[in-house]
């Protein structure tokens, strides 16, 4: 079993993941994992913390001689903006009572469901840690489990299709164009004509001190069938990728496949009929409808996850709201923001979706070391051919 834990305030002196259950003998660098942190910071949009930060993880536990050692892996990744708040975030008892309390709750944030829950009159308390900037940590996790699940030969690509009511044209386009061009912009867009669009809606709404949502894809490539199970309700890999991009900061909804759409049509518009390969041996779709999963099972097609992001709660022109100590009416807190951070939630969408697959994919295959796992799963594939 794969399981991981992230801890970290957004403003204190460290990130921190512990990843636990990936087998020994998988080849690990700090720069593979750099790689994606820096992907998660760019973007149109972003604010003034990214100025500052320029994540890099330091490998502590787990790996040796870059190979991963079977015992659990630990990440730390530094915020460098600690050094202004250390004052504020300190974990001793201040010299002086710190006084910049943040008691206006901002609609749309943890502070105030947060502040009632923890039973907090300063919302700091509670902001640390909602803030996404924990999803650094989540990335770094995804990276090891990328690799991971790169040895069976899957490649996960996120990319932004739509930002403030703008959307892309892709019909047909193939997904190593898709890849490439969702690299090459900064909104991780593939489609250059909607990304200027967009980049004038987030000018516009950095003009009038709002924020935009959007909404991105993660597609998975080379996913054999047969990963995940439909005989319980929390193994069902949909149910997995739902939970696990769901719990991705700012997103409202998650769609597999046609999603939504798919309750408006009849149902030979919607799935997918099968067809067999007698010279590969193996079933195919002409239509990836179901987005490579049937009754919580991988079905052998691409998988395809999108999901919703609403924009961002901090708004420099703030909405209204109630001081949670003298219960008069204010305006909501203002902390230094993005304006829009789709392009971000993407990276951090394919980072989770490794993670889902790469525990998926260990519990049909297990092994302690990477070529028992790889054996097993090459002894799989040969099963396939000959169903
Ligand atoms: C965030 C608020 C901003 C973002 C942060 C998430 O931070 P700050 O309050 O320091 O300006 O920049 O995101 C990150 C730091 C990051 O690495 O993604 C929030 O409130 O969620």
């Amino acid at each position: 079993m794969l399981r991981f834990l992230t801890s970290g305030e957004s403003h204190g002196k460290y990130l921190t993941a512990t990843i636990e259950g990936i087998p020994s003998g998988l080849k690990i660098s700090a720069e593979t994992i750099n790689h994606d942190l820096a992907r998660r910071q760019t973007g149109y949009g972003v604010g003034p913390r990214m100025a500052i930060e320029k994540d890099e993880v330091e490998i502590v536990a787990g790996v040796r001689f870059g190979k991963t050692i079977g015992s659990p892996i630990t990440l730390l990744i530094s915020n460098r903006d600690w050094i202004h708040w250390q004052e504020t975030m300190a974990v001793n008892d201040p010299k002086r009572p710190i006084k910049e309390l943040v008691t206006a709750p901002r609609p749309g944030h943890a502070d105030l469901a947060g502040a009632l829950k923890y039973h907090q009159k300063d919302i700091r308390n509670i902001l640390e840690r909602s803030s996404a900037r924990e999803t650094a940590a989540r990335v770094a996790v995804g990276s090891i489990c990328r690799a991971f699940v790169k040895q069976f030969g899957i490649r996960v690509i996120g990319y932004v299709i739509s930002i403030g009511g703008i959307s892309i044209k892709k019909q047909n386009m193939p997904l190593d164009m898709i890849h490439q061009h969702a690299e090459a912009s900064m909104l991780r867009c593939p489609d250059p004509v909607a990304e200027r669009s967009m980049i004038r809606r987030i000018d516009a709404a950095r003009k009038r001190g709002d924020s935009l949502g959007g909404i991105f894809e993660v597609v998975a490539d080379g996913v054999p069938p047969g990963i995940g199970s439909h005989i319980q309700w929390d193994l069902r890999l949909d149910a997995r990728l739902a939970q696990a991009i769901m719990s991705i900061q700012a997103i409202k909804g998650v769609e597999i496949g046609m999603g939504f759409e798919a309750a408006r049509r009849s149902g030979s518009q919607v799935h997918d009929p099968i067809w067999y390969d007698s010279n590969k041996k193996s079933f195919y779709r002409t239509t990836n409808n179901a987005g490579g999963i049937e009754g919580g099972i991988s079905n052998g097609e691409m998988i395809v996850v999108r999901a919703a992001m609403k924009p961002i709660a901090t708004l420099y022109a703030p909405l209204h709201s109630v001081d949670i100590v003298t219960k008069e009416e204010v305006a909501a807190a203002v902390e230094r923001s993005d304006i829009c951070r789709v392009p971000s939630a993407a990276v951090i969408g394919e980072a989770m979706v490794c993670i889902v697959l790469a525990n998926a994919l260990l519990e049909k295959f297990g092994g302690d070391n990477m070529s028992e796992t790889l054996n097993n799963y090459a002894s799989y594939l040969r099963y396939l051919k000959r169903f």
